[in-house]
């Protein structure tokens, strides 16, 4: 019986990371190999092939895991989220955008070490987009992949510059080199995330990150400060959504994909609506507003909804989780599980 290919997840100790470890090892399909900063916890260890504790800055490391492993497929989770990235951007950028280039550069080695195209699955963002007023937010209302981009934080110009990348290492990447009609180039694949929401994890970093937490806390009886206005809205989806589109677009057939990054959407509450479920679930929630302007303008600058009918028609998206189906069936319950013994 020949070998399963390898797929490797970088930042594989992240929210996503881990909840897509889960799902490719009951998929079967690949065996798992993980780059993370920090040790992957025991209990997804035995799901994986290898786990290695390294940074995606270190090309030597990363020349070994090519040379190790037949990778068929790599999902590049790793990054540094937007708030972390506004008091650090040059950091950001480097894990960013020099992590995503190495990342590339050695999934294109091994496309052509394999002869068959490397699937580079990426996550981008709901970041990429920066509108300039609240007023042209509401008056753009759900955004097409094309619109709005000009985004405010390092992260945001990130992830539009990685997509960029990836259309180009997939494209054009060393046209001008003699042996360039003969060589074959990687196949790169991306989702633009909205605020994810994990019954597992409390996210990091980011700025989305004020529903998450307003959750997880009223789950622990914990007060919670929310930092932006009731009324912000962004998109939101809930984790077993995000992993669906990641492997939805993994398994689409490429010659039907037509755009290099595509919006996916599930629900898109105002923080005020968020609260409410919060409260209706966990009635003693203490939640109260205090704006942080500078995240709140981060948070304004993002669209209050996207226009995902770009992946339904090329890959057949569709998110499983409403809001009530996301609330009722997973985030509450689960959450309620987890926090149950203090
Ligand atoms: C962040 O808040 O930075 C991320 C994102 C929306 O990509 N969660």
């Amino acid at each position: 019986m020949s070998k399963r290919p390898v797929a490797l997840v970088t930042g594989a100790n992240g929210e996503i990371g881990r909840s897509l470890i889960e799902r490719l090892h009951q998929d079967g399909r690949y065996r798992i190999v993980t780059l993370d900063l920090s040790p992957l916890p025991e209990k997804y260890r035995p799901m994986c092939l290898e786990t290695y504790a390294g940074n995606i800055l270190d090309r030597y490391l990363l020349d070994q895991l090519a040379a190790h492993h037949e990778i068929e497929a790599v999902f590049h989770l790793a990054a540094l989220l937007s708030t972390r990235g506004e008091r650090d951007p040059e950091l950001a950028h480097q894990i960013n955008v020099e992590g995503t280039l190495h990342l590339l550069r050695m999934a294109q080695s091994v496309t052509l070490r394999l002869g068959r195209p490397v699937k580079f699955v990426f996550p981008s963002s709901i970041a990429v987009y920066g509108i300039p007023s609240l007023a042209e937010k509401a008056r753009l209302g759900r955004v097409r992949e094309d619109q709005g981009l000009e985004p405010i934080t390092m992260y945001g110009v990130n992830k539009l510059y990685a997509e960029h990348l990836g259309r180009y290492f997939m494209r054009h990447y060393r046209a001008l080199a003699a042996d360039a009609s003969r060589s074959v180039r990687l196949d790169f694949r991306s989702v633009r995330f909205p605020g994810l929401i994990s019954a597992e994890t409390v996210p990091s970093g980011g700025t989305s990150d004020y529903g998450p937490e307003m959750l997880h806390a009223a789950a622990q009886g914990k007060p919670y400060s929310c930092f932006v206005a009731p009324e912000a809205r962004i998109p939101f989806m809930a984790m077993p959504d995000a992993i669906k589109a990641l492997m939805g677009l993994l398994d689409a057939p490429q010659e039907k994909l037509q755009l290099p990054a595509y919006n996916v959407a599930a629900f898109s509450p105002s923080a005020a609506e968020f609260m409410a479920r919060v409260k209706k679930a966990f009635p003693g929630a203490q939640i109260t507003f205090a704006p942080d302007v500078a995240r709140a303008r981060i948070v304004d600058s993002w669209p209050a909804d996207v226009d995902d009918s770009c992946a339904r028609r090329d890959w057949g998206w569709a998110p499983d989780y409403s809001i009530d189906r996301a609330f009722d069936e997973y985030l509450v319950p689960a959450i309620r599980e987890r926090y149950r013994n203090g």
